[in-house]
């Protein structure tokens, strides 16, 4: 079968500035457990145009809640031309009922063990109208993803050494896709994967790589050979305490280490369930993380219940007085399927399900203890303080690197950051 896997992406303006974006693993691993007698074409609407006029005998769509509605046009497009569909990912596994309206079958869960199957029966003409990932895929059956296909992102290729995070955060949906369970693929499968990257910085999608610090200082051990520059996601709790796990990452190469911070208030913490997290902790992750010669990246959420008004202000001093250099900042979202839009649904205070507005830059709730507007307003000024031309000045001139070309690379970054945030998160 000619097999077409899209990613939507809604507006896709396709600048120059998508070569420097994380390339979709996603849709390379599905290429990557489709049997080799089908022909994959793989297209990331962020950088590629659909030819809705092209032949293909199926096509798969894969979403997160944000790109959903985009996914269903190009669904009922493709199926207006009588061609198969099947939806898999984030949102449609979380909403398969939704997603089933716009799509000939549903893939839930994990696809290693299902997609194959589907193949088999669209074969047959036995398509079922939902797959089910009934058990969790052994690490060691997880394949190399399609790193051959693609849009080939010189900056960066993206690779995922484990499944599975057992903190199971309030507002996060990874579990309900990956399972608490952590399962380490085998260190030799992902460096010969690796190996198959062309791309010299290569990022990890997993989970954290924090979870089992034993089974990342074997993978970091190995990865040293490769000669290559990586970056992942890490929790505060190891970040903070493991002088041998550091050592060993940037030994290995690792430069960047994006880091779930969330809230500076403990209260918000404990009531999300953030076990990982001491907000004691975090300027001693964040110093080490430095001193060990790697960058970190803080990822912040407002509109918890426990966030007054002055938490926008209180976070900004904290950033700035721990010489936090990179930070994103995100309202809260209640994720279909996630046990905050459950409570949140439960308590009235849901007020959109327009999925689109679901990118972490809107407010979709009533907040507990401010009003909607003093949110997305607030989220606004500390992003604007953030990202003023002072504040960024003032963190890519502040380095201690001889090398004079280095704040210009890190203010030219910002730059970047800045008006990709403005226009694709924030809309201002
Ligand atoms: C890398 C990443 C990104 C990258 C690249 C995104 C991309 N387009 O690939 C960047 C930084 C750009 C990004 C941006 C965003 N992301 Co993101 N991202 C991830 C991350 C860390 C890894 C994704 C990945 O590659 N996984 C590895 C692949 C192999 O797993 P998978 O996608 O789950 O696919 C498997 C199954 O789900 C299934 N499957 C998936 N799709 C399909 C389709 C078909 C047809 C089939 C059969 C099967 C199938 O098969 C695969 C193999 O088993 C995930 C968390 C995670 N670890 O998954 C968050 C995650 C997907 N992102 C998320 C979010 C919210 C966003 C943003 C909205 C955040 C923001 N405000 O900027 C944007 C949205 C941009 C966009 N259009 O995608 C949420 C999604 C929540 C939700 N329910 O919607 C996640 C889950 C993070 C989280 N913990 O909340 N992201
Ligand atoms: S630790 Fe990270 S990946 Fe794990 S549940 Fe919490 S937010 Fe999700």
């Amino acid at each position: 079968m000619k097999i077409l896997l899209a990613m939507p992406y809604p507006n896709a303006k396709r600048s120059l500035f998508s070569r420097f974006m994380i390339p979709c693993l996603t849709l390379q691993q599905i290429a990557g457990i489709t049997p080799q007698e089908h022909t994959v074409e793989i297209v990331d609407e962020r950088f590629e145009k659909i030819n809705f006029d092209k032949h293909y005998d199926l096509v798969g769509i894969s979403c997160v809640a944000y790109n959903s509605l985009r996914g269903y046009e190009i669904a009922d497009a493709f199926k207006k031309r009588d061609v198969k569909v099947v939806f898999g990912g984030y949102h449609a596994s979380l909403l398969p009922e939704e997603a089933k309206q716009h799509a000939d079958s549903v893939v839930i869960g994990e696809a290693e063990l299902t997609w194959p199957q589907l193949l088999k029966d669209l074969e047959k003409g036995k398509l079922k109208p939902f797959y089910r990932a009934n058990k969790p895929v052994e690490p060691e059956n997880i394949p190399p993803a399609r790193h051959d296909i693609g849009v080939y992102t010189p900056f960066s290729e993206a690779i995922q050494a484990s499944r599975g995070c057992p903190t199971g955060c309030e507002f996060c949906a990874m579990q309900k896709i990956e399972g608490p369970l952590f399962r380490g693929r085998p260190v030799n499968n992902i460096i010969d994967e690796m190996n198959s990257i062309k791309a010299k910085t290569i990022f990890f999608a997993d989970a954290s790589l924090t979870i089992n610090p034993r089974y990342t200082k074997s993978l970091f051990g190995e990865m040293k050979q490769l000669n290559k520059k990586f970056e992942c996601f890490g929790n505060i709790n190891v970040l903070s305490r493991d002088d041998e796990f550091l050592k060993l990452a940037s030994e290995a190469g690792v430069n960047r280490w994006y880091v779930g911070i969330e809230s500076i208030s403990q209260e918000n913490i404990n009531a999300v369930g953030k076990s990982t997290n001491k907000v004691e902790e975090y300027e001693k992750a964040i110093r080490k993380i430095k001193d060990y010669g790697m960058k970190i990246t803080g990822f912040f959420m407002f509109g918890f219940d426990n966030d007054t008004l002055d938490i926008f202000n209180r976070t900004l001093q904290a950033i700035y007085e721990w010489e936090l250099n990179e930070a994103t900042f995100s309202i809260v979202t209640p994720y279909p399927g996630t046990r905050l839009f459950e409570r949140l649904e439960r308590e009235g205070r849901i007020t959109s399900y327009d999925w689109s507005r679901y990118g972490e830059g809107n407010v979709n709730f009533k907040p507990k203890k401010m009003t909607e507007d003093e949110l997305s307003q607030g989220i606004r000024s500390i992003f604007e303080d953030f990202f003023s031309v002072k504040s960024m000045l003032k963190r890519s001139f502040n380095t201690s690197d001889i090398n004079p070309v280095k704040p210009l690379i890190i203010f030219t970054g910002n730059i970047g950051l800045r008006s990709f945030y403005k226009k694709e998160k924030f809309n201002m």
